[in-house]
């Protein structure tokens, strides 16, 4: 049985460990959701709306699922709302958090697979927590200008996400690897400035890099996190007064796949028990 369980062990892994990723676009004036199960142009795989006009969207695994899901963020009450899956309806947390007219920036801090929330204020201070419920920030720490964009993901694949701002003037990233102050860890010029930054696990390498959707509604996504061409697209999805994200997802196939693998495992192991 050993040998067998090994075997089908072996075989199962490789696929449950990929992970799927797809883009998304809000539109922030009607709080209307796009999103695209692929990295290219097309018709969405879904919409729907979610939360109220003026609010900020992008998603999130929290509750570690392995699938990224809805979550939008009020900045006059600087109230998160999350959602455990990618449609419309209530939130399944609601939680305020941080200082009126923060942005939002969300990340796995801690590397137990849950994504929680963190914002970041107009004096460029990030103040990031390590569960999606209220209380203090487990970090506060300055990093960039309270006029960029805070983006966060695993820049060095050790499995924590950190922090890293956005500058849209001219389209410059900083990155660094831990949630701290201090240098960034990378400094690169990428897309139209101008544009929108998002980030994701393009390639699945376990690595996060950058993304940013322009002011025609393209996206550019790029494998590594350096200076240079995308490596995917510009490809059009949305329209350019949208915001962008992306979401990974655990693809449905893998699911069917392991649960028919258990129930074959379940039954040879039985058979063999009652041939004993
Ligand atoms: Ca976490
Ligand atoms: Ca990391
Ligand atoms: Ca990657």
């Amino acid at each position: 049985m050993k040998g067998i369980s090994g075997v089908l062990l072996a075989a199962i892994l490789p696929i449950t460990a990929f992970a799927q990723i797809g883009i998304g676009v809000a539109d922030p004036t009607t709080a209307t959701i796009y999103e695209r199960d692929s990295l290219s142009s097309g018709p969405p795989s879904r919409s729907f709306n979610y939360g109220v006009p003026g609010w900020d969207f992008f998603a999130g695994d929290w509750n570690g699922d392995g699938t990224q899901t809805i979550g939008a963020y009020d900045p006059s009450s600087s109230t998160f709302y999350l959602r455990n899956t990618n449609s419309a309806g209530l939130p399944d947390y609601v939680i305020q958090f941080g200082a009126p007219n923060s942005k939002p920036v969300i990340g796995d801090w801690n590397g137990d697979g849950i994504d929680t929330i963190g914002v970041f204020d107009s004096s460029g201070t990030f103040s990031l927590r390590n569960s999606n419920n209220p209380g203090p920030a487990d970090m506060t720490f300055q990093f960039g200008t309270g006029s960029w964009t805070p983006i966060a993901g695993d820049w060095n694949g050790d499995g924590t996400d950190s922090i890293g701002v956005f500058d849209p003037n001219i389209a410059n990233f900083y990155l660094r690897n831990t949630n701290s102050a201090g240098p960034p860890d990378f400094n690169f010029q990428f897309g139209p400035p101008g544009s929108k930054p998002l980030t994701g696990d393009w390639n699945s390498d376990g690595v996060t890099t950058v993304g940013v959707f322009d002011f025609n509604g393209n996206f550019y996504l790029r494998n590594s996190n350096s200076a240079g061409p995308p490596d995917i697209g510009p490809f059009a999805f949305g329209t350019g007064t949208m915001q962008p994200f992306s979401f990974a997802t655990v693809p449905e196939p893998a699911t069917s796949l392991l649960f028919i693998i258990g129930c074959g495992l379940i039954t040879l192991c039985v058979s063999r028990r009652w041939q004993h």
